[in-house]
């Protein structure tokens, strides 16, 4: 009995499930989703390279890449069904283009707090990206203690007989704010944890937070103290190799024909004024 009936389910879902119609309409279907996550995907490539480009052009000029890393992601199809419902979206690709903003992420990691603002300014003064949303937790940190610096922007896509403005959810964040979010993240998917334990988790949370921030401050405190240090060396240096050439050329002038051991002479005579204005010039200070 159990055989025939098999047989007969079989054959139904070859004819109904499985027949040219409808897989045709799925295929026909599919489409139009396959193509818009790829639009997403270029949108991301577009907005990745932008950052790139600027991390290359920030190291030529100050010798240091303001980012550490940036990750990439869009957004899954259960996750944008998850925001559909949540926000009561309606069930249309257009209704989720509007409204959906995350479906592309980037997210960038910074070595410092200033240059997340350094690289959003440089970001939005292109002439090609139009700010939707800006969203700054770092100034106004959610009450879970979560800190980043959210730019929801529109970045355009050429396609082949098409230009294509798509939105972007950029968040940039330090190493400290990444590494907090992504514990946190993560423990927000724990099930079964007793209300009171929550209650402690969230203060400790809170707590890490804060000391997280705290860290961020400080090492932008002893990076800038280094910088300002370096800068001092380099204008000593720079006053040093000034000074230098001025004696050899005032010697220089004030002799002739001088032999291989007079011009030694020289120079140590050089190198010696050069001390005595050097310690002078740090006497003076
Ligand atoms: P996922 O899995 O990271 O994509 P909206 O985006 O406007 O619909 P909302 O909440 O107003 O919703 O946006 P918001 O506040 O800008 O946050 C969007 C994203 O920021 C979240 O995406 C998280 O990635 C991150 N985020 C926000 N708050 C927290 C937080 O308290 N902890 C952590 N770890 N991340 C946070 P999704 O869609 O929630 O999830």
């Amino acid at each position: 009995m159990d055989e025939i009936l098999n047989k007969v389910k079989e054959k139904w879902i070859k004819e109904n499930l499985l027949s040219d119609k409808v897989l045709d309409a799925i295929n026909a279907n599919i489409m139009p989703i396959e193509r818009f996550m790829a639009y997403y995907r270029c949108a991301i490539m577009e907005v990745e390279t932008k950052f790139k480009v600027l991390n290359e052009q920030f190291s030529l000029q100050y010798d240091r890449n303001p980012i550490e890393s940036i990750k990439t992601r869009v957004k899954s199809v259960e996750g944008i069904i998850k925001k559909i419902n949540k926000k009561n979206i309606p069930l249309s690709l257009e209704a989720i283009e509007e409204n959906v903003t995350d479906i592309a992420g980037v997210r960038v990691i910074c070595s410092f707090p200033e240059d997340i603002y350094y690289l959003a300014d440089c970001l939005l003064q292109q002439d090609d990206i139009t700010l939707i949303k800006k969203k700054d937790y770092i100034k106004n940190p959610k009450p879970s203690g979560y800190r980043s610096l959210h730019l929801i922007v529109e970045v355009p896509i050429f396609l082949e007989n098409q230009k294509r403005p798509m939105k972007v959810e950029v968040q940039l964040r330090t190493i400290a704010m990444d590494f907090w979010a992504s514990l946190e993240h993560k423990l927000q998917y724990k099930k079964n944890i007793p209300e009171s334990e929550v209650e402690y988790l969230s203060k400790e949370l809170e707590e890490c937070a804060r000391i997280s921030a705290s860290l961020d401050e400080r090492m932008e405190k002893i990076r800038n103290r280094m910088n300002n240090c370096a800068k001092e060396t380099n204008d000593i240096n720079n006053e040093e190799r000034k000074l230098f050439t001025a004696l050899i050329r005032e010697n220089a002038m004030n002799s002739d024909d001088l032999s291989f051991g007079e011009t030694q002479n020289l120079a140590q005579s050089s190198r010696n004024m050069l001390t005595y204005n050097k310690e002078n010039f740090f006497l003076e200070e």
